[in-house]
């Protein structure tokens, strides 16, 4: 089961400047098939369907909570995508189309199918699909697949990196550059384990360093680049068994972290009336949330 929190894991620049363009773009993140819902559910789907968990369980808890780490990525880079969207939009009356500009977006889901916020799909519209995931019971070859797309996920997003500079943008992808190079790193770890080969001569893919990025560099510089948060209460603890000993790059011991990280808060979005989120005139709903917290 899940427990939730209320917060991003990590804190995003505020909410400023629009670029719709760019949102299409960081859509690639999210639901693409290298995207943030594939890491998501090749790792929850593996985790649910792993047999033998109590004899191979520093896998198990391995697979396990790098899944319940990616629920969270998505939500960040839906964050980035919908802090993109924000005030594109002219507050004038429906007479005015007040979406006229949006015609032109690269992706008019975003203001025809959401309220100015993200879609389960990638940068050209089309939806995430269940057949990203990979789920063959073959620990090695799951392992193999897991390591792999982690490095696809990261080519993708340099390559977004490349298209824009927008701070929130480049926040979230210094982050996650770093996180998906753990995610790499424990994933590698674990063949290691299991086969011998030396798989730290594969990295990283690409052959340029999360360092080179000062967005990412920031997060290396704070230590986030050896620690594996463990996100439960009491479980998952035998994954301290494969992310343990000297850091790539010199940079201390890997360590295993108890609880999430300290992250940063959820912006409070603001209404779109325009396009009727969550209505076009909405003081009547206020006014009913209102009073229905005053019984609490
Ligand atoms: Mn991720």
């Amino acid at each position: 089961m899940y427990l939730r929190i209320d917060r991003l894991q990590v804190d995003l620049p505020p909410v400023k400047e629009p670029d719709p363009n760019a949102a299409a773009a960081v859509q690639e993140l999210l639901g693409g098939r290298f995207g943030e819902m594939s890491t998501l559910m090749n790792y929850t789907y593996q985790s649910f369907n792993f047999r033998g968990r109590d004899k191979l369980r520093p896998y198990y808890d391995l697979i396990a909570n790098i899944a319940a780490e990616e629920l969270g990525h998505i939500e960040l880079v839906a964050a980035t995508i919908n802090s993109l969207l924000t005030g594109t939009v002219e507050n004038v009356s429906p007479e005015e189309a007040p979406l006229k500009a949006q015609v032109n977006a690269r992706n008019s889901h975003h203001f025809i199918v959401t309220g100015q916020a993200s879609l389960v799909g990638n940068s050209m519209g089309g939806h995430w699909n269940g057949d990203y995931v990979f789920s063959s019971g073959n620990l090695i070859l799951d392992l193999l697949h897991n390591f792999f797309l982690e490095n696809g996920a990261r080519l993708h997003k340099l390559r977004v990196y490349e298209m824009t500079k927008h701070p929130v943008a480049r926040r979230m992808l210094g982050y996650l550059l770093v996180r998906g190079g753990v995610h790499a790193l424990a994933y590698a770890k674990a063949l290691e384990t299991l086969t011998g080969v030396e798989m730290a001569k594969m990295l990283p893919i690409p052959n340029i360093d999360n360092s080179k990025f000062p967005e990412a560099r920031d997060f290396i510089d704070k230590g986030f680049d050896r620690k594996l948060y463990r996100f439960s209460p009491d479980d998952y603890k035998a994954m301290a068994a494969i992310w343990r000993g000297p850091a790539p790059g010199g940079n201390g011991e890997l360590e295993v972290v108890d609880g999430p990280p300290e992250g940063g808060p959820l912006a409070d979005l603001p209404e779109a009336p325009e396009a009727f989120v969550p209505d076009y005139e909405p003081e009547e709903i206020y006014e009913i949330a209102r009073k229905l917290m005053q019984n609490m």
